[in-house]
């Protein structure tokens, strides 16, 4: 069985290809299938956009089809970037660059008051079309300073119990990240939906 993962950002395909390892699928990401199709995520929540990503693909190619949409949630800030957190402050910034924006916004704020969460939303829609959605958070808090290049993203300002994400390894991350928790329970119903078809 072939799972497309729509997903343009590598590092996610990465993350998805370490955790939904499964004997009986095989994982195809968006270049395998030559999908260049650009996907409005035109959502409002996290829960919409993976559901757009899901579906737009799923009508094209024709495959059962994984996404995922997630982002940072400051509370200072209140819950900026949210669903922006790959746009925030402008399409063409980097990475890097957008962590500096967090991290001046942020700049004498307490501890207390730099709580964070990472949230994402996973969509799974099989051969039928019938969509299956898991939602899954991690929470920290925003660090002072950006902090060692391992990861992506906002990676190097978030913590978690003292630990920055943008110093742990993939496979330590994948334990404990929002990504981490919601693909285990994705690849339970993936699994369960495998062995109904095989009976
Ligand atoms: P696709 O839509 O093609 O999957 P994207 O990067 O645009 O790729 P999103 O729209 O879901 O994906 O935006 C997610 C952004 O949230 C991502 O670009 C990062 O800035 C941030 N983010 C999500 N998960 C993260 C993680 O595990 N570590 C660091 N930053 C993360």
């Amino acid at each position: 069985m072939d799972i497309v993962v729509a997903t343009n950002n590598h590092h996610k395909l990465r993350e998805f290809n370490r955790l939904l390892e499964l004997d009986d699928i095989n994982l195809l990401s968006l270049k395998d299938e030559n999908y260049n199709d650009y996907i409005d995520e035109s959502g409002i929540t996290f829960k919409e956009n993976s559901k757009i990503k899901v579906k737009q693909v799923y009508l094209k190619l024709k495959k059962p089809t994984i996404a995922d949409d997630s982002g940072l949630e400051i509370d200072f800030l209140n819950s900026e970037p949210g669903v922006y957190s790959a746009r925030y402050g402008g399409e063409d910034l980097t990475d890097k660059e957008r962590c500096f924006i967090i991290l001046d916004r942020m700049k004498g704020v307490v501890k207390k008051d730099r709580s964070a969460r990472f949230r994402c939303c996973i969509s799974y829609i099989d051969e039928k079309g019938v969509i299956y959605q898991v939602e899954e958070t991690c929470e920290g808090y925003i660090s002072e300073n950006y902090i060692g290049e391992n990861g992506f993203g906002y990676d190097p300002i978030f913590l978690v119990d003292d630990v920055c994400f943008g110093l742990i390894r993939g496979s330590q991350k994948d334990i404990i990240s929002h990504r981490g928790k919601a693909i285990r329970k994705i690849k339970k119903y993936i699994l369960e939906k495998v062995v109904e078809k095989n009976e």
